[in-house]
């Protein structure tokens, strides 16, 4: 949220107390972009967001433990809390109540609240009224001061002033909007993506009740006198979080599938410098595997591009450890020190900061730039955690064999791959013979799509378009990737194509800027075969070409389930829902199972034409997600596999 007091528009009113200023909302329907970064399903999603975070601020103010978020008919949200309620009392400055006001004007946000009321993040915090701004309807309801006080708006403009409608012995802010359709293309929710944001955020405020519930299904709800719906024991698909050890408990739900090499998670949170709202939180535990997932998050809000406190925690706990191991004796003298990567290995950490003032960078403004950070993260985490080592010799031991086997493979790892590149296993290579290649040069407009087997390979090279789509088929299972390391990785001949194909070469030599295609496809088989070769490449893209999701290169196609024949027409249908809706009075219903099925031109048509074919952009979380699964599937965890295929058994589709 852009600070306000920069431009003195037309309107603005000013105050000589206070450098504020006001200004109306027609910015944010003009811009939407500027306030919420798009009008897709991100910036849809944005607008729950916008309005948990006051709720949020409150709970994390002390002032509120309780949060209910429900989506309701017609694509309205309401977000319940029980803090002190937005105060309804005329405001100095603009002569009308303090609610409107934070309703219907651009505002900075600590103004209302006094002094660090709220910490700031940047786009979020006071987006009350830009959330208004693009709703069709919006209303506001508080309970304090034994009263409840209401106000309606619509695209932004109250429709009335706030009025007492009962008296209430709750207290509280009850906010409802619906998004506006001239704004948002799309203004359906997901229950899921709200629930997995949520989750996130009860983990992040220890002691925070979050409830999600969707009620899109029933109907009229009422909203007449009831404080949280939930309580009305209504059967609607809901979900409530609720954590007593915050980042320590989120660290041992990323680790439910694996093994903890050492007991105790290690926590720590802290005030950073003079300012009591500045406070760094910690929380780690390694593993028994090798890669390593850090978890940042500044003012709330997660940063996926890492930043100053990532680099101060990395500068911490590398110091810690080699302090630690050679006060012990536990590495060889003539040892070298472990390096930031060595102490990576096998670690889930979960970093948290909040800071008075939070600047972003990076390409998707998700890396914190705030320096300050990272010496407030290497200061309260390295004493904490040198402490810890010092109390938990247990602990600290397990964590330093981890980290000089860690060391140890980096060498190993490292003479394996000279030797491997000194044969020339990448450098130098030529494109795979399997690969397809397309015409253009330019890797802007480029597609690499990567097909299940030979068969579908060959339909997918006659159906392409040869200019700007390349064809790669991978045949059988890539390789159980899980705990190979990247020499080993190399000696894959598929993987090797894979490498070769992208450009971009992998781990120390890895470069964006050489990849070949700005489109990766990933085109597997409807069938159990299919999700699994998917589930392998995406396991293969999260852990070692990150970047490219990140960038949002990877994609994966829809193919059609099913050819419906009606007469002369011919309808594909992409599930099991559609076929019924479609399929009654059909002569002829084809299911393909797999892409081999279809002849070139049905390939194209479906699948492949940019003009008519639907593709899932890949995004980290479901990038993160395969890599959970992977390890489930994969892994040493035997327990959790056999749930895992237990509860999605029914779900595969059985090929008979
Ligand atoms: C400013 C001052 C006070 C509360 C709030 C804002 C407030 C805002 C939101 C938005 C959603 N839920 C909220 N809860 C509280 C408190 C002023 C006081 O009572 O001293």
């Amino acid at each position: 949220m852009p600070k306000a007091g920069k431009s003195a528009k037309k309107g603005s009113v000013y105050s000589a107390e206070s450098i504020t200023v006001l200004e109306g909302l027609e910015p944010v329907r003009k811009r939407p972009g500027m306030y919420i970064g798009t009008t897709g399903p991100d910036g849809l999603h944005h607008l729950v967001t916008e309005i948990f975070d006051n709720s949020r601020d409150e709970a994390m103010g002390g002032f509120a433990d309780d949060i209910e978020i429900t989506l309701l008919p017609n694509n309205r949200v309401r977000v319940i809390d029980n803090g002190r309620g937005i105060p309804v009392d005329i405001h100095k400055q603009t002569k009308v109540s303090a609610l409107e006001t934070i309703m219907t004007t651009l505002h900075a946000g600590g103004k209302f609240g006094g002094e660090g009321y709220k910490i700031s993040g940047g786009l979020h915090g006071v987006g009350g009224s830009v959330v208004n701004a693009l709703s069709i309807y919006c209303k506001a309801e508080v309970h304090r001061d034994g009263g409840v006080y209401v106000q309606e708006y619509n695209q932004g403009k109250r429709k009335s002033a706030v009025k007492k409608v009962g008296s209430s012995k709750l207290h509280g802010t009850i906010i409802t909007f619906q998004p506006d359709p001239s704004i948002f293309p799309d203004t359906n929710f997901s229950f899921e993506r709200i629930v997995n944001h949520l989750r996130q955020q009860a983990y992040l405020v220890k002691g925070l009740r979050i409830s999600v519930l969707d009620a899109r299904e029933i109907g009229k709800v009422d909203d007449g006198n009831i404080f949280y719906i939930r309580e009305l024991g209504l059967n609607v698909p809901s979900m409530s979080f609720y954590f007593e050890g915050g980042l320590m408990s989120l660290v041992k739900f990323e680790n439910e599938h694996s093994k903890p090499i050492h007991k105790n998670i290690f926590y720590v949170e802290k005030q950073a410098g003079e300012n009591e709202y500045e406070i760094v939180e910690v929380a780690l535990q390694y593993v028994d595997d090798i890669s390593s997932r850090i978890l940042p998050f500044a003012n709330n809000i997660y940063t996926a591009e890492g930043g100053t406190h990532v680099t101060g925690f990395k500068t911490a706990l590398t110091r810690s450890l080699n302090t630690y191991a050679r006060k012990n004796n536990l590495i060889n003298e003539k040892e070298d020190n472990f390096t930031g990567d060595d102490a990576l290995e096998g670690l889930t950490a979960v970093i948290s900061i909040k800071l008075r003032d939070i600047q972003f960078e990076g390409q998707t403004k998700a890396k914190l730039g705030t320096v300050e950070a990272q010496g407030m993260v290497t200061a309260v985490f390295g004493d904490a955690f040198s402490a810890f080592l010092e109390e938990k010799p247990d602990d600290a031991r397990a964590m330093i064999q981890k980290v000089v086997l860690a060391l140890k493979a980096r060498k190993a790892a490292k003479a394996a791959k000279d030797s491997v590149l000194r044969k020339g296993a990448l450098e130098g290579m030529t494109l795979p013979g399997k690969l397809a290649d397309c015409q253009s040069h330019s890797a802007e407009e480029s597609e690499l799509f990567i097909v299940e087997g030979d068969s579908a390979g060959g339909t997918a090279k006659m159906g392409r378009d040869r200019r700007i789509q390349a064809i790669l088929p991978l045949r059988g299972k890539i390789l159980n990737i899980e705990r190979a390391r990247l020499d080993r990785m190399l000696t894959s001949e598929q993987i090797k194509n894979l490498v070769v194909a992208f450009g971009t070469a992998i781990g120390d030599t890895f470069d964006i800027a050489k990849l070949r295609y700005h489109k990766i496809i990933i085109a597997t088989d409807a069938d159990v075969d299919g999700a699994h070769i998917r589930t392998l490449l995406l396991t293969l893209l999260y852990r070692f070409f990150r970047p490219l999701i990140d960038a949002g290169y990877v994609y994966i196609a829809q193919p059609p389930l099913y050819k419906i024949k009606k007469g002369k027409e011919i309808i594909y249908v992409y599930s099991d829902e559609e076929r019924d809706k479609n399929g009654a009075g059909a002569t002829d219903i084809q299911r393909y199972k797999g892409l081999g099925e279809m002849n070139s031109d049905e390939l194209w048509e479906t699948t492949m034409d940019p003009m008519k074919r639907i593709l899932k952009q890949v995004t980290v979380e479901d990038a993160r997600e395969a890599d959970r699964i992977f390890d489930i599937l994969m892994g040493t965890d035997v327990p959790s596999r056999k749930s895992f295929i237990q509860s999605n058994a029914k779900k595969a589709v059985l090929d008979l």
